[in-house]
């Protein structure tokens, strides 16, 4: 069974933020990036608005040629920081949906989805599950490629941007790449397209026309890597490239709101087992639990419990989580969807918490 990839690209990322941040520069054409200083300044777009994009513009393009095609844009310098902050909240969710995620810069991610979707009907729904949270939560738009490779998966994020989900399933793989430009391959940058063109390839489709040893007597072993991708044949695992992993989390909507404390709890059950099942796998304590929970009309509430030392103890857990739920039983509203994360973890702890009675941990 092939795997279901994800790729996941933040739409204009830096842009996004700041019109997130200023509601007065949405839908108008935002540009990060050097100081245009009318006209005369240096430096370069590090990305802009697709509202600006109409106008010609694009990252990398000199700042002073930006402002001639579009002087009435809005011209913001570039805050690192502040985009860090998001990256990693986003990153944050991301990792909520798969295990396997590896981070691919600051606005892009990979995940393998193959666990968690049976087919690609599920894939989709989680993809659209991804978007709807990150606006939600994040106020900006992320674009999704689904496929059975990274490369794929890469290419289809890009495919209906801003704001799309491209799900390529594997025997569509060839109509969907048949006319599209040889540089749409990652690795396949904008010299060597002049190369590819001039030995008569163009499109991915002329590409795929071409036996393996063709390829690689024409372009080599970037040609070989090329076809490769082309035909679907990129097995590179999605793995955590970035650190190590900082929480744990699963969370489940229920079909129907409820109060039912009995349905509630059984959730948190199956939530804690299941969590709990895979930090035995992988040998990982933690210190922190953290309960979530959303209520109908999207009001989200999460509450903590932190040990002092690491601990890893099912039963245990189960009862801090019920305990955390309890701060919410005179709420009037019911609950839409509810999640536990496990966090400040560590794999090998020096000291190990000590299983507590209950009216002491009511006071951590
Ligand atoms: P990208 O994901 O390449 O671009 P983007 O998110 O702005 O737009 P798109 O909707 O097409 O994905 O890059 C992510 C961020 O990295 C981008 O917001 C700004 C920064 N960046 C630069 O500073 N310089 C560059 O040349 C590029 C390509 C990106
Ligand atoms: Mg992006």
């Amino acid at each position: 069974m092939s795997r279901i990839i994800f790729h996941c690209d933040l739409d204009c990322f830096f842009a996004a933020v700041e019109m997130k941040q200023n509601p007065k520069y949405r839908e108008k054409p935002v540009i990060v990036g050097a100081d245009p200083k009318n006209g005369s300044g240096r430096g370069v777009v590090s990305t802009c608005s697709y509202e600006a994009r109409k106008f010609g513009l694009h990252s990398a393009m000199p700042i002073s040629k930006a402002y001639a095609l579009c002087p009435h844009g809005i011209y913001l310098r570039p805050d690192f920081q502040k985009y860090v902050r998001v990256s990693r909240r986003v990153m944050e969710i991301l990792s909520e949906y798969s295990d396997k995620l590896e981070r691919a810069g600051i606005d892009e991610a990979y995940l393998d989805v193959s666990e968690r979707c049976a087919n690609l009907y599920e894939a989709k729904i989680l993809a659209k599950q991804i978007k709807h949270r990150i606006i939600e939560e994040i106020g900006i738009t992320i674009s999704i490629g689904c496929a059975s490779t990274k490369s794929i998966a890469k290419i289809a994020s890009d495919h209906k941007k801003p704001n799309g989900i491209t799900i390529v399933p594997p025997k569509y793989r060839n109509q969907f790449l048949y006319y599209m430009d040889i540089t749409r391959i990652p690795g396949i940058g904008r010299k060597s397209r002049t190369y590819y063109n001039e030995k008569g390839v163009v499109t991915i489709g002329d590409l795929l026309s071409l036996n393996s040893n063709q390829v690689k007597q024409l372009f080599g072993k970037n040609g070989k890597w090329a076809w490769k991708v082309a035909h679907g044949m990129d097995n590179r695992d999605v793995c955590e490239l970035h650190g190590k992993r900082k929480s744990i989390s699963r969370e489940r909507t229920f079909l129907t709101n409820t109060k039912d404390f009995f349905e509630i709890s059984s959730k948190i059950y199956e939530i804690n087992t299941n969590i709990h099942d895979k930090l035995d796998k992988e040998g990982i304590y933690y210190r922190t639990i953290t309960l979530k929970l959303r209520f109908e009309g999207f009001l989200t509430r999460t509450r903590s419990h932190s040990f002092f030392y690491p601990i890893k103890n099912k039963e245990e857990a189960y009862n801090i989580a019920i305990n955390l739920l309890k701060h919410y039983e005179n709420y009037s509203k019911k609950i839409r969807l509810i999640g536990l994360k496990f966090s400040n973890l560590t794999r090998n702890p020096r000291k190990i918490q000590q299983k507590l009675i209950p009216h002491i941990l009511e006071k951590l």
